[in-house]
């Protein structure tokens, strides 16, 4: 029943300083254009467009020298991490699950920094489904490309060399065993150690080619308490294979296909524990003719139910199975 369905707000960031590449700050204007908050809408779904977050003034701070040698563009970055953070809390705490619309993929430093406040506030245990090419694992130690945007795992497992970052503001880290990354296919010699030596829980290509993601997904999500869990999904377009999403900075070929993306939604769907989502990443200015941007929008709306209703429709039409003709 449509007016059982919960509301949806998006909050448009438009960060390009986390990636390498710059365009990402045209990603909520592409994920609009694409058609995301009507294809919701047409869902039921009441949708609340929260707009864009206007850019932050930055400064090189004390705080931040340490990590201005390792981190590029550490200043615009940590001034939007905050306002991100705040901005993301805002928003949680009105009705509707938040989706927010990338942006480079270090904007996740605020907004799931935001979730995990609220979900300790809220006695909810957060879940990160890290839906990607990458781990995002690396830290200023480690980073080979001193790119933010692969550093916000580590920063919200609560490395400490990180935490300036928010300037002051709290928020529970997330727990290494309640992070999951699905989709890995291109991790740093550093990063992989620290991912075993932290105990990430990982789906990447080799286990997805050889069990399938209907497998790994379901182990995954059996071992969630239903009763207590926020799962936030963060999703990063280069997880989808370059053929059909090359709006991205960082393609990396063997990425999942259509029907395997859609498929891991449906089944984040019919979980019922999806509580927010990040999505990353898009670069309208590396798409082709939009196709990056209608697919993640095509993506959101089955992560937020459109396959049921489909169903629905498909099932009041199923045909008969009388031979041709006789009915
Ligand atoms: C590499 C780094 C990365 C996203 C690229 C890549 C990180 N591990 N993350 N694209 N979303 O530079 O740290
Ligand atoms: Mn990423
Ligand atoms: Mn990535
Ligand atoms: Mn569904």
């Amino acid at each position: 029943d449509a007016q059982d369905l919960p509301s949806v707000a998006l909050l448009g960031i438009p960060l390009e300083y986390g990636a390498g590449a710059r365009g990402t700050l045209m990603g909520p204007a592409a994920l609009r254009t694409a058609g995301l908050p009507q294809a919701l809408a047409g869902l039921g779904y009441g949708v609340t467009d929260h707009g864009d977050i206007a850019a932050p003034d930055y400064a090189l701070t004390a705080d931040l020298q340490p990590l201005a040698e390792r981190c590029r563009n550490v200043a615009e970055v940590a001034a939007w991490t905050r306002v991100i953070h705040d901005r993301a809390y805002e928003v949680l705490q009105s009705d509707g699950l938040p989706i927010f619309m990338g942006g480079d993929h270090s904007l996740s430093m605020g907004s799931v920094s935001a979730v995990a406040r609220r979900c300790r506030e809220q006695d909810r245990d957060l879940v990160v489904l890290w839906v990607d090419a990458h781990s995002d694992f690396n830290t200023p130690e480690t980073t080979p490309s001193g790119n933010m945007h692969g550093m916000s795992v580590a920063f919200l497992c609560g490395d400490p060399s990180l935490a300036p970052l928010l300037g002051g503001r709290s928020f529970p880290p997330v727990p290494t065993s309640r992070v999951h990354l699905f989709g890995i296919r291109s991790i740093d010699a550093q990063e992989r150690e620290a991912i075993h030596a932290h105990g990430l829980g990982c789906s990447d290509m080799r286990a997805i080619d050889e069990f399938g993601v209907s497998v790994l997904m379901r182990q995954f999500l059996e071992g969630l308490d239903p009763e207590r869990t926020h799962l936030h999904v963060s999703l990063d377009v280069d997880f989808l294979d370059p053929h059909i999403a090359p709006g991205v900075g960082t393609t990396v070929p063997g990425g999942a296909t259509y029907r395997e993306a859609h498929l891991v939604m449906e089944l984040l769907h019919d979980s019922g524990l999806v509580g927010s989502v990040d999505l990353v990443e898009l670069n309208p200015f590396l798409d082709e003719r939009g196709k990056s941007a209608l697919l993640m929008a095509d993506l959101a709306s089955s992560l937020l139910g459109r396959s049921i209703l489909l169903r629905r429709e498909v099932g009041t039409r199923r045909p008969s199975l009388k031979p041709n003709g006789s009915n």
